[in-house]
């Protein structure tokens, strides 16, 4: 699963995907510079991981992770972002929007002024134009091929018409045939967004992007990138300290992350033993056989019953052992549907 990153040029794209993932990604002082896709993957902070980890003690631990995508635009101050510079996000399952809220009179603004709510609508219009020239296209195309009685057609119109209202299609208007049916094309504005305020050292003011956000019905967060990236470059120790000092129990990204990974629709199940403790991402609403996949191929084909227990349980009852004769673990068959925080072992046979 992929997050991408998009947003108007100096917004603090780069200087957000540094503080998400802890690298050193180039930023742009203001010249522009060779421009670059950043990908990395991202961990999924945790508290449960954690909680297994001080139960088990084991060798290592590893948390969910989700692909983060830092994507240059380029960017006309009449056409908006080009629709060529958002082919790399077509690929994306999410988007990420930064916008700049930040005042510094040493990074120039490609518009001239800081509006974040302005910049936001310059970044919506472009989505939207990008999916109605696809649209657009593929109707001129399927006219020319005397196609315009089938269904693909009829169904172009529809989102046509909705395109052209500046609207977006939104993940509600098209049916599950027809999402089907047009999949090929990738279209942006069904993607799950977030709205990112890069609010630097603070005093823009954000009413105008609060309501916009929320009248589009749309999450927004608020982050200093420029601290929140030092922040994310410190040594985990210097780190806990630094936030404890300022009242914080984590970097404000960390609320960040695991929105998106619910928005992209993953849960997490365990497992847990003296070698390793592990979160696991799966789609929500899979059967245990498929989630049982994600550890290995052989654990999903050769399937035979899955034991299961809540992490919370498990830490009350102290262990597997003993939850096991307490009658605490559940003996659960393939249809069986993984719910986040089942922490369980897969018993197969190849
Ligand atoms: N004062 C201040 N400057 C910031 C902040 N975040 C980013 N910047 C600066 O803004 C400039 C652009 O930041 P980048 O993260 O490179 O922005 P970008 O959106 O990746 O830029 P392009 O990739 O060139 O489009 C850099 O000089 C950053 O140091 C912030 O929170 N406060
Ligand atoms: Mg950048």
């Amino acid at each position: 699963m992929e997050a991408g990153i998009i947003g108007l040029p100096l917004a603090g794209k780069t200087t957000i995907f540094n503080s998400l993932t802890g690298l050193t990604a180039a930023t742009v002082s203001y010249s522009g510079g060779k421009k670059q896709v950043n990908l990395s993957e991202v961990a999924v902070p945790d508290e449960r991981v954690e909680k297994l980890t001080e139960l088990f003690h084991p060798k290592r631990k590893i948390h969910a992770s989700v692909l983060v995508k830092d994507i240059p635009v380029q960017f006309d101050e009449q056409k908006g972002i080009l629709p060529a510079s958002l082919g790399e996000i077509r690929n994306a399952d999410a988007v990420t929007v930064v916008v700049r809220a930040f005042s510094d009179k040493a990074v120039p603004h490609p518009l001239n002024t800081v509006d974040p709510a302005r910049d936001l609508q310059k970044i919506l219009d472009s989505l939207i134009f990008s999916d109605y020239e696809v649209v657009e296209k593929r109707m001129e195309r399927l006219t020319r091929e005397g196609k315009k009685g089938d269904r693909e057609y009829h169904t172009l119109q529809k989102i046509y018409e909705k395109l052209s209202e500046g609207k977006f299609l939104g993940s509600g208007f098209l049916n599950p045939d027809e999402i089907k049916m047009l999949s090929g094309f990738r279209f942006l504005t069904v993607k799950p967004m977030i709205i990112i305020a890069n609010t630097g050292e603070g005093g823009t003011d954000l009413s105008r992007l609060e309501e916009k956000t929320s009248s589009l019905g749309l999450n927004l967060f608020s982050i200093s990138g420029k601290s929140e990236m030092d922040i994310s470059q410190l040594e985990p120790v210097d780190q806990k300290e630094f936030l404890a000092d300022m009242g914080l129990k984590e970097p404000a990204v960390n609320r960040f992350i695991k929105y998106l990974y619910k928005t992209l629709n993953l849960i997490s199940f365990f497992t847990a033993g003296e070698d390793e403790v592990r979160a696991w991402s799966v789609e929500r609403g899979s059967s245990i056989q498929k989630a049982a996949g994600k550890i290995h191929s052989d654990m999903e084909k050769g399937f035979i019953r899955a034991e299961v227990i809540e992490w919370k349980e498990l830490l009350k009852m102290g262990g597997f052992s003993q939850a096991k004769k307490e009658g605490a673990v559940r003996l659960e068959g393939k249809a069986y549907t993984v719910q986040d925080g089942d922490v369980v072992v897969i018993r197969f046979n190849v």
